[in-house]
């Protein structure tokens, strides 16, 4: 089954960086995943194609219309396999932060329907009618959702079986909980001396365990350092042994 995601946007040409370059166009050109991109614009009435107007209360800055949304959102409804439970995404600062464990989710699931907002907003009716889940791509402001939306929909194309060259690349991923909940270690490749510095005895030596070991603690003093919250979650999911533990303690 080929991950499918809709987009509702003003710019659909934001999205051709995805489906074109990288990892995530490599896929797209395998055909696991594919996108759709529907143009609130495409379904105004006016001759001035009007998407958006001054908010009710004053203020600065414009509001989205309901109707196009909801058309647009409707119409991509209606080219998916019906009822296939892809959620209607609105991208917006007030949502749910985005995680790893929510990549791994989009990666399994239908896809979703990404709602990409633009100016100070859309209306809120349109959300309560058609938005099922908010999510948020991090506390700033950005001038639309689509960079939120790409960027989650590039956390999930790249989970998926035959993106990565060499799967084993996700097993080392940061964040995922299902694995160490960790942040990444530092990476080393040639020349083995660089502006005098060369790299670390233990990747030189050949030795697998003492390789693993040696990254395990440097992904453990980085965590420790700039994610403690981090240590405390892999604590909890019991993904840290007795050997992290006394590391740790000697940190
Ligand atoms: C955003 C975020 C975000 C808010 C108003 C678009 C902008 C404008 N989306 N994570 N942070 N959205 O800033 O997802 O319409």
């Amino acid at each position: 089954m080929t991950l499918r995601f809709d987009v509702v946007t003003l710019f659909p040409p934001i999205f051709d960086g995805l489906t074109q370059h990288g990892i995530s166009g490599r896929a797209h050109a395998r055909g696991l995943w594919r996108l759709h991109a529907w143009n609130p614009r495409d379904y105004t009435t006016d001759a001035h194609r009007t998407v958006d107007d001054r908010p009710y209360g004053g203020g600065p800055g414009m509001v989205m219309l309901s109707a196009p949304l909801t058309l647009a959102v409707e119409h991509a409804r209606a080219a998916r396999t019906p009822d296939d439970g892809a959620p209607v995404v609105l991208l917006s600062p007030t949502g749910r932060r985005f995680e790893q464990g929510m990549a791994a989710r989009l990666a399994q699931g239908p896809g979703a329907i990404f709602v990409c907002g633009r100016y100070e907003g859309v209306d809120q009716r349109f959300i309560d009618a058609c938005v099922t889940d908010e999510w948020s791509l991090g506390d700033f402001v950005l001038s639309g959702g689509e960079l939120a939306a790409a960027a989650m929909m590039d956390a999930a194309v790249r989970l998926l079986p035959g993106a990565l060259n060499d799967e084993l690349s996700r097993v080392q991923d940061s964040f995922d909980p299902s694995l160490s909940g960790l942040l990444d270690c530092p990476h080393y490749t040639r020349p083995e001396v660089y502006a005098g510095k060369s790299v670390p005895a233990e990747l030189l030596s050949g030795h697998h365990a003492r390789i693993a070991r040696w990254r395990r603690e440097q992904s453990l003093r980085l965590t420790a350092a700039r994610r403690p919250d981090l240590i405390q979650a892999a604590r909890t999911a019991g993904l840290l042994d007795a050997a992290d533990e006394t590391f740790l303690a000697g940190l």
